[in-house]
């Protein structure tokens, strides 16, 4: 059998899409036809294709996939569509110009007639930005009639996505790309590859906003990079390598917490225990380093061990301080959750006893979120605690952080009152439910 991440990727060549149920269904295809009418009135002539991509809730795994690991997000049904047709008019050719001047081979210049709608709100933590790269470049792969295998889409809009700065991993394109009605997915990297996650009756993720704004962008050098640089460097520790005995740099080719993570256990098995998480006690201490600190186990100054990639270098520039251990310990335990959420689902425990076990591991990534990874932020804290007042079996920030949205794991029998509940005390907030998303 070919393999999901094998298959192309389907486009809505036919102008017609199918997409949701009943009435989703019929508010779903006025939105196409909208689209189109609106196409036509502007650009004189009808779409050639459609394109959608989803934005995603990430349900456990967070902050890790840059660093290698495992995660498990869903599609949720808030989208965005291109309708696109090429011209041979070169009405684009500002964008031309300047993909130019950056030394992008972007061959003769053609002409493309683009509109775009979107229902993701930006800075929620559920993906707009991703919904936008993937589904603009799947319409122009359209356009242009070719097509490539999924896991070939997510890595390339993964790379595109960069391009603003921020030093983010593949777990948005992934799903965006790969993700199947009525399924979370576990997304593993190098290579990329999605395995369907069954998720048991009887609860539903809601997704509530917590109306701050995450500016990813704006804020990269002190959140976002900040912790991808943390990372890097918690990697870089020599302890792990002389764990090992190794007379050789540890900084010459580990880059991520996953690369080292098996030098950690070989030191810690001496020991009898594989665990990296004891490791991360062992080898790096608690109190915050500082840039001397982290020089001396670089064995090189950190603008130059750092030159290649502009946005570290903005990090240090505003860094007074690094939290190796925090940071560390938050990776690798949550790399664990990410793996037990899996093995609970498929394991024999009623549906019952699995939604429990779910929300508690919920619960634990929030607090190494918010206590280790320090990405929380108040109104964030005050949202997650409002859905276990008002009995989510388990309740977390969800995307990276810093704002934008938390999930709720709900008993399916309360959610109209959840809803309600957190309608009244967080007034105005976006609301959004639903276990088995199409997608
Ligand atoms: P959000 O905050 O939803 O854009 C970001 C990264 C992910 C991942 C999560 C945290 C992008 C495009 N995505 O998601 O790769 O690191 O944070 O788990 O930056
Ligand atoms: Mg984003």
């Amino acid at each position: 059998m070919v393999k999901h991440e094998e298959l192309p990727i389907p486009i809505y060549n036919n102008l017609q899409p199918v997409y949701g149920e009943g009435s989703q269904l019929e508010e779903a295809q006025l939105r196409y036809d909208n689209l189109k009418s609106k196409f036509s009135i502007i650009f004189g002539h009808p779409p050639q294709v459609f394109a959608r991509s989803p934005g995603r809730v990430n349900l456990i795994g967070e902050n890790i996939d840059y660093e290698g690991y495992s995660v498990l997000p869903m599609a949720i049904r808030l989208d965005t569509i291109v309708a696109i047709r090429k011209t041979k008019a070169k009405r684009y050719k500002g964008y031309y110009d300047y993909a130019k001047s950056k030394g992008v081979d972007v061959g003769q210049p053609v002409g493309l007639d683009v509109l775009v709608d979107g229902t993701v709100p930006t800075g929620s933590g559920l993906s707009s930005s991703t919904a936008f790269v993937c589904s603009t470049t799947i319409a122009i792969m359209a356009a242009f009639d070719v097509n490539f295998p999924k896991k070939e889409i997510a890595q390339l809009t993964c790379e595109c996505e960069r391009h603003i700065g921020t030093q983010s991993g593949g777990m948005d394109q992934a799903i965006s790309v790969m993700a199947k009605t009525g399924f979370a997915e576990l997304i593993d990297f190098n290579p990329i590859r999605a395995t369907d996650v069954q998720l048991p009756a009887g609860g539903t993720f809601v997704i509530a906003h917590s109306l701050a704004e995450s500016q990813k962008a704006v804020t990269a050098a002190t959140n976002y990079n900040n912790r991808v640089l943390e990372c890097r460097l918690a990697s870089v520790n020599r302890a792990w390598s002389k764990a090992r005995n190794e007379t050789t740099r540890s900084n010459s080719k580990s880059e991520t917490l996953s690369d080292v993570e098996g030098l950690c256990v070989s030191f810690a098995g001496s020991r009898n225990s594989s665990d990296p998480v004891l490791a991360v006690k062992e080898f790096l201490k608690e109190e915050p380093y500082t840039a001397e600190e982290i020089e001396k186990i670089t064995e090189e100054k950190l603008t130059s061990f750092l030159s290649s990639n502009s946005a570290y270098l903005d990090v240090i520039k505003v860094a007074k301080q690094y939290k190796l251990h925090q940071r560390a310990a938050h990776v690798y335990s949550e790399a664990k959750r990410v793996h037990a959420f899996k093995d609970i689902v498929s394991s024999n425990l009623s549906d019952e006893e699995m939604l429990k076990k779910l929300g508690d591991l919920m619960n634990e990534s929030h607090y190494s979120c918010s206590v280790l990874y320090e990405c929380s932020c108040p109104e964030l804290e005050e949202l997650v605690s409002i859905c276990r007042q008002n009995g989510a079996l388990g309740a977390r920030l969800t995307g990276a952080g810093w704002g934008g949205c938390a999930v709720a794991l709900v008993k399916e029998s309360i959610v109209p009152q959840f809803i309600l509940n957190l309608k009244v005390v967080n007034d105005g907030s976006l609301l959004i439910s639903g276990a088995f998303l199409p997608v």
